[in-house]
């Protein structure tokens, strides 16, 4: 496989990148998923994607999504086709508004194809938003000949998604909640490149499902049901710069506590909405309390968050990743859990 480091422009059509030719113009991308060791969890803006805290995630190597835009004049609308399937939905939706606020910046009124195929299960909770709506968002400016700074394109991606915004920047990323209406001081940076502290990242997928509730749907039940709602928000903001020391002095137990918590603290408030909304399964919780173990009883330096899905990330410090591989291989009940095997990514 090749290493994608970061995002990347794949070169298709190298003239699309000029400017559009005169029927087509056709950009391929690859853009990483993240995963947020600092939770967002909460909108102070449901239109714009502004979040109630800040939020701190870890860009990953190799794992997100592969997208090609191709603006055709033959097209009569926008088409959008994850994973070979064509969509229809309030997915396609959300497409067709990204695509039309690149189209607007670039004063053009042409369509396009969007062919987004993700290296990891989609809507699984693992964070396909977010690599899928920056590839769309890279690839679509590319096409559209749009020399964009990375903020603005951070920008384009949060309001697709809120959690896209921090893809386009390596290693650990800080997306500020910001005070400002229009969303102008909420942005995305890198706070501590992946070359300065390379954690090791494994997926360990207990289940290649589909979430039964998007993100963005148990998001609102959350913010409008929850009776934890108001104190995760306080506490989400409480520990940021916490989570801020921990990364600057490379402090892996301070950064393992901390994560944990805020992992947990939000799942806390998810599972308590009305109606409750559980996304963990049993194996879920196996793997919680095997990687306590590891850490806690063995000394391993790993912890666990958990996304708004079943499967579970495990992060370690890189001499530890072996021995992790090795322990997380030996996750048997994960196979009869759920049939399909611990897939580690
Ligand atoms: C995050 N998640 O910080 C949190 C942790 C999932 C759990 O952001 O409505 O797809 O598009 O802004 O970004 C998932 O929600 O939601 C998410 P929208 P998004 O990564």
């Amino acid at each position: 496989m090749q290493n994608y480091k970061s995002w990347e422009v794949i070169p298709v059509d190298k003239s699309a990148v000029q400017g559009i030719p005169a029927a087509s113009a056709t950009v391929r991308v690859f853009s990483p998923a993240n995963i947020a060791l600092a939770k967002y969890w909460g909108k102070r803006d449901l239109n714009l994607n502004l979040p109630l805290m800040g939020s701190i995630s870890i860009t990953l190597d190799n794992v997100g999504s592969f997208t090609t835009v191709e603006f055709d004049r033959n097209l009569e609308k926008d088409e959008f086709f994850l994973n070979k399937a064509q969509i229809h939905d309030a997915c396609f939706n959300r497409v067709h508004e990204t695509l039309s606020r690149l189209r607007a910046l670039a004063q053009r009124s042409i369509y396009a194809r969007v062919q987004s195929m993700n290296n990891f299960p989609t809507a699984a909770g693992l964070a396909s938003s977010a690599s899928g709506t920056s590839a769309l968002v890279l690839a679509a400016a590319h096409a559209l000949g749009l020399d964009l700074s990375l903020t603005k394109l951070s920008e384009l991606a949060r309001l697709g998604s809120g959690s896209a915004c921090r893809s386009f920047f390596d290693g650990f990323v800080e997306w500020k909640k910001g005070e400002e209406l229009n969303g102008s001081d909420s942005v995305a940076d890198s706070i501590l490149s992946s070359q300065k502290w390379p954690l090791k990242v494994f997926i360990v997928c207990v289940s290649k499902n589909e979430k039964s509730t998007s993100s963005r749907s148990a998001m609102l039940l959350t913010q409008q049901t929850s009776p934890y709602f108001n104190s995760w928000v306080e506490s989400a903001n409480k520990l940021l710069p916490s989570f801020r020391k921990a990364i600057g002095s490379q402090d892996f137990k301070t950064l393992a506590e901390l994560s944990e918590l805020s992992c947990m603290q939000m799942h806390a408030c998810i599972m308590v909405s009305q109606p409750p909304l559980i996304y963990w399964t049993p194996a879920t919780l196996e793997v919680i309390q095997l990687t306590q173990q590891m850490r806690l009883k063995k000394g391993i330096p790993v912890f666990y968050t958990i996304d708004a899905g079943a499967n579970v990330v495990l992060i370690c410090e890189p001499e530890a990743a072996h021995q992790v591989k090795k322990e997380i291989e030996s996750f048997e009940f994960i196979k009869t859990a759920v049939g399909s095997g611990a897939r580690i990514l």
